[in-house]
């Protein structure tokens, strides 16, 4: 097979999407880990908004996480990381494209701005109402959508300080998805940074 490189960085939350996904898929790959702090400029000419991760393969670049991990479901199509029904397919898609609804307050939270607790609260009120309904994002299977989210928990959880007391569907996915060797190598991540 040909190599996968990974542009990453340990802190970087979209990078984790990506690096959860290739240790879902058992796909070996190499890793260029950059100081986010000190971008080098070669990063800017692999991805002109000059962010990460950018997967690189025999030459060919593809930046945006989202983007690189459904690339990954359908050129490493097992195990699926997508349910197989349609309709299941584009509940993930939406999650993951809504995504931005819990971020914008999660970044927010992070800055101190006023109201973003309650706002963030209200992300979180809204995964965990999914969450009571299956015991992943989208359904029986853990997948994609279960990717795109959990960088920001664990980090909201770990960096944050935000209670998950009155979550108790998301606290169980969260144990439900820390039995995964692929999560486990995130916490590993995140306890370093
Ligand atoms: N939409 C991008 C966002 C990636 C992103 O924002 N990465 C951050 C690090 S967590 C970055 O490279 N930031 C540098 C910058 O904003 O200039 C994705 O999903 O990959």
């Amino acid at each position: 097979m040909q190599a996968l490189r990974l542009i990453d960085a340990p802190r970087c939350p979209y990078c984790a999407r990506v690096r959860i996904a290739l240790a879902e898929k058992g796909i070996p790959y190499e890793t260029v880990v950059i100081d986010l702090a000190d971008r080098p400029a070669w990063v800017f000419e692999l991805n002109p908004i000059g962010k990460v991760p950018v997967l690189e393969r025999e030459g060919w670049v593809l930046p945006e996480s989202a983007v690189i991990n459904e690339y990954l479901e359908e050129a490493f199509p097992e195990p699926a990381l997508l349910p197989t029904v349609a309709t299941q397919r584009a509940n993930a898609r939406l999650l993951i494209f809504r995504h931005d609804d819990f971020t914008g307050p999660y970044y927010a939270l992070r800055r101190k701005e006023a109201g973003a607790e309650v706002a963030f609260a209200g992300e979180l009120e809204a995964l965990d109402a999914i969450l009571g309904l299956a015991p992943y994002l989208t359904g029986s299977a853990f997948g994609l959508a279960d990717i795109a989210y959990v960088p920001w928990v664990l980090r909201a959880r770990d960096f944050l300080g935000v209670s998950f007391e009155p979550y108790p569907a998301l606290v169980d996915w969260l144990a439900r998805l820390a039995e995964r060797p692929s999560i486990r190598a995130e916490l590993e991540v995140i306890a370093a940074l």
